[in-house]
């Protein structure tokens, strides 16, 4: 078997979902976003026999299209699909007709659920990826995490994991950086002997700190909901923020594209009932956008122009 994984760039759980594959499968890996992911399913190499798919939820909105390629991709590959992003009874059943490998559970982190399919396979320390993701996917009190969790020394994993995240968000533009994390990690190193992570986590460290007075000033609120443009890349820090400093249920950051598009971030507090994900999913798509995610932190992509009436929009549901 030729394995070709592909996985989430954005974050440490897509990342280490990723290092889990390699270290399991070998093979080749590509990192990517939501709405790439279809297009980097054209760019699977040629003799690979095995896919893996890890951490990459699928936008309802164009499921049909996913959906229509994965079927397309059944035919000369071995897939498996490992995810935690919400997907429908309905969703679920399509793929596994389709063959695949389904492993989905909203409940873990995607780096948790490819350690449980690949374990194995695998050596004991990568148990270490296993709680990174959960950690900084705020996952890490789910049923296998917390388990997983009272057999480690808990600051040390907090330590890595907050490393590992920091660096990502400080180099987030840095491609080739990230893929060498992926493979530094899938050959067990430790985020702190990784080259560059300690400085760049660092460095994060500051840019955070000089953020959190930021989103004060440039911040504004729309009833329950605070936003902020941001130019920082990792737009989730500054959505996260934004709750602490308005106090307010939902902290949305955006960043304009040169392609007349914002990317918008999304974080909410516990006192939020809405699901962000399946929420922006429904009204990104009627405002000529897609969306997605989870219940506590989610993503969207819209036209620039429609970034008021979707707040406006969102916030009438809250
Ligand atoms: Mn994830």
């Amino acid at each position: 078997m030729v394995n070709h994984c592909i996985s989430h760039v954005k974050d440490a759980d897509g990342l280490c979902s990723a290092a889990l594959t390699i270290a399991a499968r070998g093979g080749t890996f590509r990192l990517t976003d939501y709405d790439q992911l279809i297009d980097e399913l054209d760019g699977i190499p040629k003799d690979a026999t095995e896919l893996v798919l890890c951490d990459l939820g699928t936008d309802p909105s164009r499921f049909e299209e996913f959906r229509n390629k994965m079927e397309e991709l059944t035919r000369r590959l071995k897939v498996t699909y490992i995810d935690h992003h919400y997907l429908s009874a309905e969703m679920k059943g399509e793929l596994e007709r389709l063959g695949i490998h389904l492993v989905h559970d909203v409940d873990e982190c995607s780096s948790m659920l490819t350690y449980s399919t690949f374990n194995r396979l695998l050596p004991a320390e990568s148990s270490y990826l296993a709680i990174f993701g959960a950690v900084t996917d705020y996952m890490d009190s789910s049923p296998l995490a917390g388990k997983m969790m009272e057999r480690f020394d808990r600051q040390f994993v907090l330590l890595e994991s907050t490393l590992l995240s920091y660096a990502i968000s400080n180099q987030a533009r840095e491609i080739r950086y990230i893929e060498m994390l992926v493979e530094s990690l899938s050959r067990m190193e430790m985020p702190h002997t990784i080259e560059g992570v300690s400085t760049f986590a660092l460095r994060q460290a500051e840019t955070v700190r000089k953020l959190a007075g930021e989103v004060g000033r440039k911040g504004s609120t729309l009833g329950k909901l605070a936003y902020m443009e941001t130019e920082q890349s990792s737009t989730g820090n500054v959505a996260k923020l934004l709750l602490g400093a308005f106090n307010v249920q939902v902290g949305v950051s955006y960043r304009a594209r040169s392609d007349g598009r914002v990317e918008m971030s999304l974080r909410c507090t516990s006192e939020c009932k809405v699901h962000l994900g399946q929420t922006i999913s429904e009204i990104a798509g009627r405002h000529g956008g897609n969306g997605g995610g989870h219940a506590k932190a989610a993503g969207a992509s819209i036209p620039a122009q429609e970034l008021l009436p979707v707040l406006r929009e969102f916030e009438a549901r809250l």
